[in-house]
């Protein structure tokens, strides 16, 4: 039988949405640095005006889940990331907000076949947020890591054919659909450990 995983180099032909919930913008902006820098480091070109990354702001996590559902839909991502902070000492409706978003992002990747990364924070307290957003680790590394990871494992699994989405666009106009198991595994995948 074969092995199959996503890799975290060729990265060139890979795009990607991030959508970024402003609330909380102390936390998201460090998240959303740290996702940058990942996918900087690992060859991705995150200039909003290059052709691999587009930025999608909305108000707060609530929306999040609309916009990324759309992005993914366009089927020009090979993996959509989600960025926000729900605090629970901020909203009494935290359960409501953070429950929503998760319901919201596993619908729209099981909808449309793409990738999603859960990149919402959801902690007790600010402190606890600001400690996952740079003063211990930076989860937005992490959110970036699995977003190099499942995009390009998702393009060996398409290459397969036969799944359930053969009948929508296909993920990318990138050419690299080969089908073929890629075993390599980051050097550098240990690198950065969570809190
Ligand atoms: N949005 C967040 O992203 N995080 C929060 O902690 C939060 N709190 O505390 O309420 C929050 N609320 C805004 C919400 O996401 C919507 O933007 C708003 O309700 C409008 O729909």
């Amino acid at each position: 039988m074969t092995v199959f995983e996503g890799t975290f180099t060729h990265t060139e032909s890979l795009r990607f949405a991030i959508v970024i919930g402003r609330f909380n913008d102390l936390v998201v902006n460090k998240l959303l640095e740290g996702c940058q820098d990942c996918l900087k480091r690992h060859g991705v070109d995150i200039n909003p005006h290059g052709s691999q990354v587009d930025f999608f702001w909305v108000p707060g996590s609530f929306e999040i889940p609309l916009v990324a559902r759309q992005a993914a839909l366009s089927h020009r991502y090979d993996a959509v990331i989600y960025l926000g902070a729900v605090i629970r000492g901020q909203t009494p409706h935290f359960d409501f907000v953070a429950g929503e978003v998760a319901k919201g992002i596993a619908a729209a990747a099981f909808q449309t076949g793409v990738p999603v990364i859960f990149g919402v924070v959801t902690t007790d307290t600010m402190q606890q947020a600001l400690e996952r957003a740079g003063i211990k680790s930076n989860l937005g590394w992490n959110y970036a890591m699995n977003a190099l990871e499942m995009g390009t494992l998702m393009r060996q699994v398409k290459g397969l054919g036969g799944n359930s989405y053969d009948l929508l666009p296909t993920a990318s106009a990138a050419p690299v659909l080969s089908g073929e198991p890629n075993l390599a595994i980051a050097p550098d995948v240990s690198s950065q450990e969570m809190a």
